[in-house]
């Protein structure tokens, strides 16, 4: 409007002038003046009209200026988002109505002890039975004198309900599996029927009380859509299906064993996928447990029993089988086992040599730097003249190695324990041959596989190999007294851990030319080592379980031989069920468990990292003290009686 204002004044005075001049001018031109000065007038009136709508616009704008500050306020004190102000203790200043009806107190901290206010920050908290996501920041003022904060608090509770309700009530899926099925029904006394009655009605009988359906898909085979929250409630209570399992009476003398594995991810057809993956887990690590798949987290329960029952032998010929079709495809063969090799490792690798020579293939056996434990063996070896065509380092290896070599692993299935992890991740041929039970990380691109959790040994894996690989395999005397001290070292002279197969091994190894005086001098301690495990075995703590926790002495450098033979000394003693020998080792703490069978070692060292059996197993802790070290060690011993207990 304003544009308009200053040439229609400018026009206005201009034609009021031209009209006085005209006027006594001339008096022919004066009813066109007059004509000119109305226009004059309008003009002048528009120009009014537009000066004073223009003054009320402006009139309005300062009124809203000058009122902006309380009406900002207003909208504050009335909007429904609660609202406060607070100094940085905490201390409530001014609050808007909506926060009136929510938070009363005088300070925020009873509301969130927690809260630094000093940094802008955002929060959930729970209030009076609402989620609320709190956030606020520093209120800046030109002439502040007190810092104070603003805070506003959003109602999250429906959002949260409902982000629960979907956590809660998204779909898990459960297999569950009836493991040593075909074993008892090999049995004449077996109820077969009457036993999978008995099993289905105790997986209905949980479905029914845990709001989940099941279909039965093979004999002893389930599978369950439960919901997430049921699969929480079936965990706390550890599975005990299992537990509810093992008292079917079978007929055969031989429990129930069942394997549950669960698999909870957003879609079900991952979870699915998830719990099909974890079944594979439950039997690779010997069967009769639980495994949940969450993500990339899996938890286990239960694979408190030891098996008497074994897997078929039809399995072991058909690997053995395949193993010499690979062998004979192949020019080399690389053998490696765990770091630290011990004589299970030396004589499952020295009997694979033996395979890889019967087929004409070039046997390696990749060492890095052998321990004591092996040192003997190695003398051995070099003493009748094997150890320079056998023995290579892991650059030789790597150098040498070609596309078509097969890479065989004996005695453990982790990546991470392997003796060299760069030949691993060259080689596109692995077998693995273990007896251990599988953790969650293992070689899983493997050409062939064979891992039996209830063998006693890697030895006595191989010593079958030997049998069923061709009919005339001759191993040497040598190689059969390796075979034996590693099947010897892993039942601590056949005291434990042993089955029918074991003495079958040891038989057919015996028949072969084994040496019991071999074994004895690869076993035979020297005096100052002697001394050095009775100081270990001295320092033992003894608790009411029968677990016996000692550590080497300060001033006695580590070993890893001592503390093993320690541990299984300490198991020699009445009372003591389980041992566990803690030594430094310099880059970290070493633990090595040992049982008699009723205490599972292996779940409570799994807890603190380690691995290995039922009856044998240890753990390395990095950048812990000796101390901490045994605390956490009595922590997860405290643990698995706990857990025990439930079941
Ligand atoms: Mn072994």
């Amino acid at each position: 409007m304003k544009e308009y204002r200053a040439p229609l004044i400018i026009l206005t005075v201009f034609f009021a002038a031209l009209c006085v001049g005209f006027w006594f001018y001339s008096h022919a031109l004066k009813p066109l003046i007059l004509v000119i000065a109305c226009c004059v007038l309008v003009l002048a009136m528009l120009a009014l009209f537009f000066s004073s709508k223009h003054r009320e616009m402006e009139q309005t704008m300062d009124e809203v200026l000058s009122d902006n500050r309380s009406a900002s306020s207003e909208v504050i004190e009335n909007l429904s988002i609660p609202w406060i102000i607070a100094n940085l203790s905490g201390k409530v200043v001014w609050r808007n109505k909506a926060m009136e009806e929510v938070f009363t107190e005088k300070s925020l901290q009873i509301a969130m002890p927690q809260l630094d206010l000093s940094h802008p920050s955002t929060k959930q908290i729970v209030w009076n039975g609402s989620n609320y996501q709190v956030m606020h920041m520093p209120l800046v003022r030109e002439h502040a004198k007190k810092d104070l904060i603003l805070e506003y608090w959003i109602d999250r509770t429906e959002a949260v309900h409902y982000r629960s309700l979907y956590t809660d009530e998204r779909p898990a899926v459960m297999l569950i599996s009836l493991d040593n099925f075909e074993d008892m029904a090999g049995d004449r006394q077996f109820h077969g029927t009457a036993v999978l009655a008995e099993v289905e009605k105790l997986v209905s009988e949980m479905c029914r009380k845990n709001n989940a359906i099941y279909c039965r898909y093979e004999s002893g085979r389930f599978l369950c859509i439960a919901e997430a929250q049921s699969v929480n409630e079936l965990e706390k209570a550890r599975f005990n299906l299992m537990e509810y399992a093992r008292h079917i009476e079978t007929g055969t003398g031989t429990p129930v064993s069942l394997s549950i594995a669960v698999g909870m991810e957003q879609r079900i057809a991952q979870s699915e996928k998830s719990a099909r993956m974890a079944m594979e887990l439950a039997l690779g690590r010997g069967g009769d447990q639980a495994v949940v798949r969450e993500g990339a987290d899996y938890r286990y329960y239960g694979g408190k029993n030891q098996q008497d029952a074994r897997q078929s032998r039809v399995k072991m010929r058909l690997f053995a089988k395949a193993l010499r079709q690979l062998f004979e495809s192949s020019s080399d063969i690389y053998i490696m086992g765990h770091k630290n090799p011990d004589m299970d490792c030396m004589g499952a690798a020295m009997g694979i040599a033996t395979c890889a020579e019967f087929v004409n293939a070039r046997p390696h056996l990749v060492l890095e730097d052998p321990g004591a434990a092996i040192a003997d063996a190695l003398e051995e070896m070099q003493k009748i003249g094997v150890y320079r065509s056998l023995v290579i380092d892991p650059e030789t290896a790597l150098s040498q190695y070609r596309s078509d070599s097969v890479l065989v692993i004996v005695d453990t299935q982790r990546p991470s324990t392997v003796e060299s992890a760069r030949l691993l991740e060259t080689a596109h041929k692995v077998v693995v041959i273990d007896h251990h039970r599988r953790s969650a990380d293992f070689i899983d691109e493997t050409t062939l596989h064979y891992t039996e959790s209830r063998a006693s040994s890697a030895s006595e894996m191989v010593t079958e190999v030997l049998q069923y690989f061709a009919d005339n395999v001759k191993p040497s005397a040598f190689a059969c007294s390796m075979l034996l001290s590693g099947i010897s070292l892993d039942t601590k002279q056949f005291a434990f851990n042993v089955s029918s197969r074991t003495f079958e091994a040891a038989g057919y190894l015996r028949k072969n030319g084994a040496e019991i005086s071999n074994i004895s001098s690869i076993f035979r301690n020297d005096f100052d080592q002697y001394v050095e495990i009775s100081r270990i075995v001295e320092s033992a703590k003894i608790d009411e379980r029968g677990i016996a926790v000692s550590c080497f002495p300060e001033s006695m450098p580590f070993n890893r031989i001592t503390q093993a033979q320690a541990a299984d000394q300490l198991l020699k003693i009445r009372g003591i069920n389980a041992s566990f020998v803690v030594g430094d080792e310099g880059d970290c703490i070493s633990i090595s468990g040992r049982s008699l069978g009723e205490i599972n070692v292996q779940l409570i060292l799994e807890r603190l990292g380690g691995g290995g059996h039922l009856t044998m197993a240890g753990a390395q802790l990095r950048d812990v003290s000796m101390e901490q070290a045994i605390g956490a060690l009595e922590a997860s011993i405290d643990q698995q009686f706990d857990s025990v207990s439930v079941i």
